[in-house]
């Protein structure tokens, strides 16, 4: 939701009726809908694996959780745009460049779409991506570690909602602004709104890892764009986002931007920007922003900034850009598996109205528009609407499909999932959820192919449904098992953060890709320790570098002296095991960042600087081995200046493999 839930209730409640409060939050008899086995089928036994991996937003945790379905079994965090002490992420020296911007380092955010990589339309398992809201970036995860791999900041650009959702073959994932802004952004009074503001909708590159890049930016009338789907079979090569406020209020949008009975799906045509792009219709424009990425195998990220974006002008690139007519401050917009029809969410619309694409392209031809806002013919809306299911319930916002000719909507206001016919658009089954759902999600339910069996209701307010644990709940989801002609609601399970939106996909298509350790051998950090010879300590001024091995059950080496005040050390530690699931962890006596945690084969860096003079326990923190107490070190700390020289103490078989015959070289 981009609106408080409170502010969005008692809006849609004077859009259309008192009722709607009610709806929205109070407790219903909570078990009725519950069948007998239920239980039965989301019983996954002791060591037995779930069906599908799901993939939920962590909303403004900034991460991604990864739950096990049918169970609802957390199975691990993602940590993507926020720092994560639990592993260190974005504390560490070698993940934090990952987190830089423009404005700095931005170690949170708010993320809502997690969007998986597509093949023939089709996820194929390769990436998730996720966008964060606050300050515009997108992520990519690799499903081989389960780990962000890539961020990019999406310059011009501030509320990034409409992302990172992906063309059938992931050429491109998108970005649009959810708040317009001037652009390039300067020092304007806010009332000139009109004038001075606009939007952006951005295409960027996906499909090469280490290398995402703005293709181009489309610049849009300054309205507010929310979110967006990809055409697909016969619409393939074009987008749909929706816009609201077309209003271009700047003020108490609540209400100055809900006057307009409809507002816009914006159809783009992005073959038709390529196209523009190659004649050089596209203007480079100077803007600053960052990529980062991890280098594989030193497992570093490197940050880079860029300097440039192509902005394509509609009113210079005609046929780029069409606007459908849609009531009324449209949120969701969904593309049904064959491609035909365009579903919109308006949030405050009495109606699902559902463009079609084949009437769409007609009334491109026969140019039936309303009128053209600048250079963007606004399409009649009768010529392109395929169909509106009547009386869906109050408040839909999101869309997906079972891929038998059924659409699933959510209704914020009145707290139910709604079963309609594409093509008839009859509503055929109702299920209340608890409470005020957002997204829902079935598995590849917005892709050619969903697999139709599961649904999966994303709730805003949980209230009664869990025991309490203060003023805030845990958000709640629920799986609904949609295989049948009526649903049946399956499972509660509370969720990290807000889930706006989640993705699933079948475990066979990731589980026997994931990475077990990375190679030693293969580990070209330039602080990489391989054995205990290779350790060591050494100064460069105020700097010490430690260098040093974890294995079951001891770090090597692990005492160190000839610290001094003023020092600031980094640990390197290596974890050298080459086996699945064996961590270490590291963590020093008053260090003002969180532990490190070594995955088998790799390098982390903790930065660590000593404030008094004194001796300094060090320990694994990850229970490895029956001898995990045991795995401790100490790091001697003497007064800025003393003559104490730098040692670090290894073994006498070590001692024997050092060239020289000194540790600590
Ligand atoms: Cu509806 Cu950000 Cu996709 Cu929340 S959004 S619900
Ligand atoms: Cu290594 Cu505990």
């Amino acid at each position: 939701m981009n609106i408080s839930k409170r502010r969005f209730t008692q809006l849609a409640a004077a859009s259309i009726g008192a009722i709607a409060i009610i709806y929205a939050c109070a407790p219903r008899a909570k078990t009725s809908f519950v069948t007998g086995d239920a239980a039965s089928r989301v019983y996954i036994a002791p060591g037995a694996y779930d069906e599908y991996y799901a993939f939920m937003s962590g909303g403004y945790s900034g991460q991604v959780s990864v739950y096990g379905l049918p169970s609802g079994r957390l199975l691990k965090l993602i940590p993507v745009f926020s720092q994560f002490a639990e592993d260190g992420y974005g504390y560490n020296a070698e993940t934090k460049p990952l987190l830089e911007t423009t404005y700095g380092f931005v170690p949170w955010d708010d993320s809502h779409h997690p969007e998986l990589s597509q093949t023939d339309g089709v996820p194929d398992g390769r990436w998730l991506f996720i966008n964060a809201n606050n300050t515009p970036r997108i992520a990519r995860i690799d499903l081989t570690t389960f780990e962000t791999s890539e961020i990019i900041q999406i310059p011009n650009s501030a509320g990034g909602h409409a992302s990172p959702f992906t063309t059938p073959d992931t050429k491109y994932i998108v970005s649009a602004t959810r708040f317009s802004v001037p652009i390039p952004n300067s020092d304007v009074p806010i009332d000139s709104y009109k004038q001075n503001f606009k939007g952006t909708l951005s295409f960027i590159t996906a499909n090469d890892p280490g290398k995402m890049d703005v293709a181009f930016q489309i610049l849009m009338p300054g309205y507010n764009y929310d979110l967006g789907h990809a055409g697909k079979g016969p619409s393939d090569g074009w987008f749909f986002f929706t816009s609201y406020n077309t209003e271009q209020a700047n003020t108490k949008l609540e209400e100055n931007a809900s006057q307009n009975d409809k507002d816009f799906v914006a159809a783009v045509n992005y073959k038709r920007a390529e196209e523009c792009v190659t004649q050089g219709v596209a203007k480079a424009t100077p803007v600053e922003y960052y990529h980062n990425y991890v280098d594989p195998s030193s497992r570093i990220a490197k940050s880079e900034k860029k300097s440039s974006v192509k902005m394509i002008d509609p009113a210079q690139c005609a046929g780029v850009v069409y606007y459908l007519p849609t009531p009324k401050s449209p949120h969701g917009v969904d593309v049904d598996p064959t491609g035909e029809y365009i579903v919109a969410g308006g949030k405050l619309a009495t109606v699902i109205p559902v463009h079609s694409f084949t009437k769409m392209q007609k009334a491109i031809a026969d140019k039936a528009f309303d009128k053209t806002i600048d250079g963007i013919p606004v399409l009649k809306y009768d010529a392109v609407i395929a169909g509106e299911v009547q009386k869906p319930g109050l408040g839909p916002l999101h869309t997906e499909f079972d891929g038998k000719g059924y659409a699933y909507t959510s209704m914020f206001i009145s707290s139910e999932v709604v079963k309609w016919k594409l093509g008839t658009w009859e509503v055929v089954d109702r299920m209340p959820v608890y409470y005020s759902i957002g997204h829902l999600m079935i598995p590849g339910g917005d892709s050619k192919k969903p697999w139709g069996k599961y649904l999966v209701a994303m709730n805003k307010i949980t209230k009664d449904r869990y025991l309490p644990t203060g003023p805030e709940m845990a958000q709640s989801a629920q799986l609904i098992d949609i295989s049948g002609d009526k649903m049946k609601m399956l499972l509660d399970f509370p969720t990290i953060g807000e889930p706006h939106y989640a993705q699933a996909i079948p475990a066979s298509i990731i589980k026997d890709k994931s990475l077990k350790f990375h190679k030693l051998a293969e580990n070209t950090s330039p602080w990489v320790t391989k054995s205990e010879a290779e350790g060591g300590i050494t100064r460069n001024g105020k700097k010490v570098e430690i260098k040093m091995i974890a294995i079951r059950s001891h770090f090597a080496p692990d005492n160190f002296e000839g610290v001094q005040v003023g020092d600031t050390v980094n640990f390197h530690v290596t974890n050298i095991e080459q086996d699945w699931d064996i961590l270490h962890g590291f963590a020093v006596l008053g260090a003002n960042t969180s532990e490190i945690i070594l995955q088998p084969g790799e390098t982390r860096t903790l930065t660590w600087v000593p404030k008094s003079p004194g001796v300094y326990p060090f320990y694994c923190t990850d229970f490895c081995s029956a001898l995990h107490q045991e795995m401790q070190g100490y790091i001697r700390v003497s007064p800025a200046g003393s003559n104490v020289k730098l040692i670090a103490n290894v073994s006498p078989k070590a001692q024997a493999q050092i060239s020289g015959g000194q540790a600590g070289k």
